[in-house]
């Protein structure tokens, strides 16, 4: 513990970081429901679990205002979640119901919400970064004062995106963070044999961009890191890089046996990092709640849940004539 940041010296107060740990808790919630959902076969196709990666979904989009924009990855369901996406809505999407945020049609991978700038989840991987660019350079030339945070994961940062995107948002200074989500991980490939330097964030140095590797895993080093570059941002001093390493627990997909990892890995990451755990013991430990308070959090989450299922179990399926409308191929 005496790593942490420490809440005290913190400039939030009670209720905000309460609200923090409630929207932790509710991305695992959201999640573990869409499990037992697909074990019934209620959820078709397949989707992309970011369970052990609460806290940089909750802790980077703290220091965004609803007007600042996020692109997302495949892996979106938290960062949704952060930026206040709709969680009935949500869950009536993955469950193919026309209440859902595009009609049942698009699935987990395919989540936005422009009115609160979630500007959408991907399944290309490293999309979401020249998306993200091109926003910014729109803030920036018509000077609507926005910042966007750009998701990805470590398995994007070998794409060309990636680094056309960070050279370009170099040069025109642009209001973006580059946010990174390195989870040891993309698909089956280990980060050690995908790439050969110490650190994801060291290529910001390439581009001229300052850029940082933090604890993913600790929400308020999280928030902390976002806070530095949505400033450097907004003073006009260009994009940021942020690695932030955290895990995901799950498998890549739903098929995925984990093959090429071990389950001593899995549980010490568990039992040792997990980030909604380290937060609940730092709260606990400043007493800014109890154990009592805690449990509450718990069944409102739950109640939350239920409420989110209920809705998109009642909503209807799309109609079979509305088959072909809304696609744009
Ligand atoms: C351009 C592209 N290449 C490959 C894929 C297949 N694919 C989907 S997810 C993924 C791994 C991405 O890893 P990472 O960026 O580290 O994100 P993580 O899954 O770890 O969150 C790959 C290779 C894809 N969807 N798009």
């Amino acid at each position: 513990m005496s790593n942490l940041i420490k809440i005290k010296n913190s400039s939030f107060s009670p209720e905000k970081l309460k609200t923090m740990l409630y929207d932790m808790m509710v991305i695992r919630s959201f999640e573990e429901t869409l499990k037992k959902l697909y074990q019934q076969g209620k959820i078709h196709g397949t989707m992309h679990l970011c369970i052990g990666q609460e806290a940089t979904a909750v802790g980077a989009c703290v220091p965004l205002t609803k007007e600042d924009k996020i692109t997302s990855t495949h892996r979106g369901h938290g960062h949704s979640i952060a930026k206040g996406t709709d969680v009935k809505k949500m869950m009536a999407e993955l469950l193919g119901k026309e209440t859902g945020y595009c009609k049942g049609k698009g699935g987990s991978m395919h989540i936005a919400d422009l009115d609160i700038g979630n500007l959408g989840a991907n399944g290309i991987v490293a999309a979401g970064l020249p998306l993200g660019t091109g926003a910014a350079l729109t803030s920036k030339m018509k000077d609507l004062g926005y910042v966007v945070l750009c998701f990805f994961g470590d398995g994007a940062s070998n794409e060309g995106a990636f680094h056309e995107s960070l050279n370009l948002a170099s040069v025109w200074k642009l209001p973006v963070i580059f946010f990174c989500e390195n989870n040891l991980y993309g698909m089956s490939g280990w980060i050690k044999e995908m790439t050969n330097i110490e650190n994801i964030a060291d290529r910001g140095a390439a581009y001229g961009i300052q850029s940082e590797t933090i604890n993913g895993n600790e929400i308020l080093k999280v928030v902390e890191a976002t806070e530095r570059a949505v400033e450097r941002a907004r003073n006009g001093e260009g994009p940021s890089l942020i690695e932030a390493h955290t895990y995901r627990w799950e498998g890549h997909s739903r098929s995925d046996a984990r093959k090429y990892r071990t389950r001593d890995e899995e549980k010490e990451w568990k039992k040792q990092r997990d980030p909604i755990a380290l937060f609940k013991e730092q709260l606990i430990e400043e007493n800014i709640i109890t154990e009592e308070e805690f449990i509450e959090l718990g069944n409102r989450v739950q109640a939350e849940m239920d409420e989110a299922v209920e809705f998109a179990e009642s909503s209807k399926a799309p109609d079979l004539e509305t088959l072909t409308t809304d696609i744009y191929a």
